[in-house]
């Protein structure tokens, strides 16, 4: 159903009172509650697994959840005026593709008493109409009921990309912990798993194709992803709504290829001295002057490009260090060779082999960091998806160069370090504080400086990004959560609401508050934000 202009602003004259995160785009709430004596979900029709799945899984959850926000903990049960009579879903369209772009719009009825509908158009809109339904169904004294109902919900993302980076090489997370994560990024309506599988560090996925980079560079065998543990992730995302997007970084952040593939590697574990040549240590990048090192990546894309569907793949390309390229050997000959030729135009080559491959062979879109655009003068195809990180003015500069964007500028969404705070470590080196508040994450204004409303349609959305140098899976619910939540609700609900209003973090503190308590019943151990004494104390 289309919202029409005088749906809007009737549904935007109530205020925001209703406790879920992110908060709809637009809702009606009455002022009644009804009891719920048991969670009956029905469904409507032919659907598949996902939506079959979701409803099993929040049967469940919700008949067995006992949740109360902190700030209701002290008023006793509300009288209930009505009973909920089930929920009946029905699906438009059964297809479970999933991908960019993918309808996950609801319409949410809950009357007074009597049978509550979710009306979606693909099962994705189910799991997110289901997710609303179980936030609003609170402890009420021995039982459960849901307030000020009627309720009417109509919610679709502002963004369409609503995603976490997750490193896997720097330490090593077991397919529980990954799972734990993908459950909580459903409790939020998060849609993309951004997998940072391999990084310089280890190589914890099998290949088939090169089965000695995981033999040599995983920290254990029992520490690697085979196939299997990669399709049973897949189908657990995809359950929640959620698509894997792998990245297998190159040409930099490649050291472990050495590990098995000396013959292609540039620069590799210089030290001392390894600050000249990488970001962080070890050094060593694929040695782009070598026929092997884009047959290796080439073969490397097209044996995953194959194990996961998403249409998206990411290929890396941050932090690629010219240094390192000059002072290689065989970089030197090719370029004595070739008069015309520089480092950087062996990069733009290399890149445009890559990107050619991965478009027009792999028929897949490429992901690539901002990096080749901007510090190089990359002429990426126009279907590339750029993934701004440095600068905050890169989004507006990507969309005005006609590119689609997604955003993880890492002063505002790396949840690891970025905050400025640069440490020094016990050796000299720099080091960075991990410390940023859920507040400062949820100030970023991702459409800042763009205008025109064909620009805005190509910020596809923003990830948060947990990377694993000071992580692991001991570590890491208390360092995304919250403050991935932030930008979940800015990426699904936007910065304002129906009524053109801005929210403030002042506004959403005690419903992120609740959500918090929420996700940490639900065995996600996310860190508190205030003394509970605020949240019964309010203003
Ligand atoms: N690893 C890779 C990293 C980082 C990047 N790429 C990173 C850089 C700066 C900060 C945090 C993380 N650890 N492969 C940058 C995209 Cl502050």
């Amino acid at each position: 159903m289309k919202i029409t202009a005088s749906v809007i602003s009737l549904l935007a004259a109530i205020p925001a009172a209703l406790a879920v995160w992110p908060i709809p785009r637009t809702f009606k709430e009455g002022t009644s509650n009804s009891q719920v004596t048991y969670m009956s979900i029905s469904v409507q029709g032919n659907v598949g697994g996902v939506v079959r799945d979701a409803v099993n899984r929040y049967s469940d959850l919700i008949n067995k959840e006992s949740f109360t926000a902190p700030e209701d903990w002290n008023k006793g049960s509300v009288k209930t005026s009505g009973s909920f009579g089930g929920l009946v879903v029905s699906v438009e369209n059964s297809s479970e593709t999933l991908d960019l772009g993918t309808d996950e719009s609801y319409t949410l009825d809950i009357p007074v008493s009597g049978q509550a509908t979710l009306k979606t158009k693909t099962p994705y809109g189910a799991l997110r109409g289901l997710e609303t339904l179980s936030q609003l169904v609170v402890a009420n004294g021995n039982g459960k009921a849901i307030r000020n109902t009627p309720i009417h919900i109509e919610d679709s993302p502002a963004f369409p990309h609503r995603g976490l980076l997750f490193d896997t090489s720097r330490n090593y997370y077991s397919i529980e912990s990954i799972k734990r994560t993908l459950d909580a990024m459903s409790y939020n309506k998060m849609n993309v798993f951004h997998w940072h599988v391999v990084d310089a560090h280890s190589w914890p996925i099998e290949s088939k194709t090169y089965p000695e980079l995981a033999q040599k560079g995983a920290y254990a065998s029992s520490m690697q992803y085979s196939y299997g543990d990669v399709k049973d992730l897949i189908q657990y995302a995809k359950n929640r709504g959620i698509r894997i997007i792998p990245e297998f970084d190159v040409p930099g952040h490649t050291y472990i290829v050495g590990q098995s593939h000396p013959e292609i590697m540039s620069c590799l574990n210089v030290q001392p001295g390894w600050d000249k040549f990488a970001a962080e240590p070890p050094s060593g990048q694929l040695n782009i002057a070598k026929e092997g090192s884009i047959e290796f990546a080439k073969n490397i894309y097209k044996e995953y490009a194959a194990l996961f569907p998403d249409s998206v793949i990411h290929v890396g390309g941050d932090e690629v260090n010219m240094h390192c390229w000059e002072a290689d050997p065989d970089v030197q000959k090719y370029l004595a060779v070739n008069k015309n030729a520089t480092v950087e135009s062996l990069l733009l080559d290399w890149y445009g082999k890559l990107h050619d491959y991965v478009g027009k062979d792999l028929k897949k879109t490429a992901f690539t960091w901002e990096e080749t655009l901007f510090h190089h003068p990359f002429n990426a195809p126009k279907d590339t998806i750029v993934q701004t990180w440095i600068d905050p003015t890169s989004v507006a500069n990507t969309v005005a160069r006609g590119y689609r964007a997604v955003s993880s500028i890492y002063s505002y969404m790396y949840l690891d370090c970025g905050h400025g705070a640069w440490l020094t470590n016990w050796d000299g080196n720099s080091w960075c504080d991990p410390f940023k508040t859920w507040m400062h994450v949820y100030n970023y204004d991702i459409l800042a400086n763009i205008t025109d409303p064909a620009q805005q349609k190509l910020v596809l959305g923003s990830e948060a990004a947990i990377w694993s140098e000071q992580t692991d899976e001991h570590a890491i619910d208390p360092r995304i959560w919250p403050r991935a939540a932030a930008v979940a609700e800015t990426t699904w609900s936007g910065k304002a609401g129906a009524d053109g209003h801005v929210r403030t973090t002042g506004e959403v503190a005690s419903r992120l508050h609740a959500q918090r308590y929420r996700m940490v019943g639900r065995g996600i151990n996310a860190e508190p934000m205030q003394p509970l004494w605020c949240a019964r104390h309010p203003g």
